[in-house]
């Protein structure tokens, strides 16, 4: 048996701990650059709802179909080696080492590659939903206890209620002046933190007229569960009128200032 100097094991220390801090790096860069958020080609993905919504119902599937086939075999084998007299005591088979590492191995790959397959998917739908489309309208949010705070690129400022027109991309970038919430938009399957001192993003689109719940996903104060908002989506032309009608009202106070 070799036993490892101990310069050898401070340099694989060393070395894992800068892999940890590469990782994390690596994980931390997409959210801390949301000043300068990539643009999506045309033709990637121009509405994340139903690629979440197809995963999750791949993830479903693909659990039932798991669950069934052990729920069949656990019926099967408590049948075939159940009990059949009072003091009957069972035995356990003996196996060749090779039927050993295949029960183990075997049922392990084909449901780690299922789950690799899954995680892939998720993956690579991320990767779109990161790029958000270039023909976008943008909001900036600053939430804070316990109210959501837009501000469109003309001024015009709302508090727990963000109109949209229907059919466009609305990017949010997102910070807090407090502490870390959570913006959380459950029809259209988007969820992103907002925290102090940090810029991050998300973006949906609303593909018809009507209301949407906004809540607090990340527990924030004794009045989280107050934190809630709604998104309006507005026909173009009806959205335009009432964002013009807001920058009038501001512009002589601007003008005129107290
Ligand atoms: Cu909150």
């Amino acid at each position: 048996m070799s036993i490892e100097s101990t310069p050898c094991r401070r340099r694989r220390a060393r070395l894992a701990v800068a892999c940890f801090g590469a990782a994390c790096a690596l994980a931390w860069l997409p959210a801390a650059a949301a000043e300068n958020i990539p643009s999506a080609a045309p033709g990637r993905v121009q509405d994340p709802a139903p690629g979440w919504d197809r995963l999750w119902h791949t993830v479903i599937v693909d659990i039932s179909i798991i669950g069934i086939v052990f729920a069949l075999a656990m019926a099967y084998f408590l049948v075939r080696y159940r009990k059949r007299a009072a003091g009957e005591v069972g035995s356990a088979p003996v196996l060749s080492s090779a039927s050993m590492v295949g029960w183990a191995v075997i049922p392990l790959f084909v449901f780690l590659a299922d789950d690799l397959y899954l995680a892939a998917n998720g993956w690579m739908l991320w990767n779109d939903y990161r790029d958000v489309p270039a023909e976008r309208m943008e909001v900036r949010l600053e939430s804070g206890m316990y109210s959501w705070d837009y501000t469109y690129a003309n001024g015009v400022k709302t508090q727990n209620e963000l109109r949209v027109p229907v059919g466009k991309p609305v990017l949010l970038r997102m910070t807090s002046r407090d502490t870390i919430h959570s913006h959380f938009i459950p029809d259209f399957r988007v969820k992103e933190d907002s925290m102090p001192g940090r810029m991050t993003y998300l973006w949906f689109v609303a593909p018809a007229p009507g209301a949407h719940v906004v809540t607090c996903a990340e527990y924030c104060g004794v009045m989280h569960s107050y934190m809630a908002g709604r998104i309006v989506a507005m026909p173009e032309a009806e959205f335009k009128t009432w964002l013009d009608g807001e920058a009038a009202k501001l512009a002589p106070a601007a003008a005129n200032p107290a």
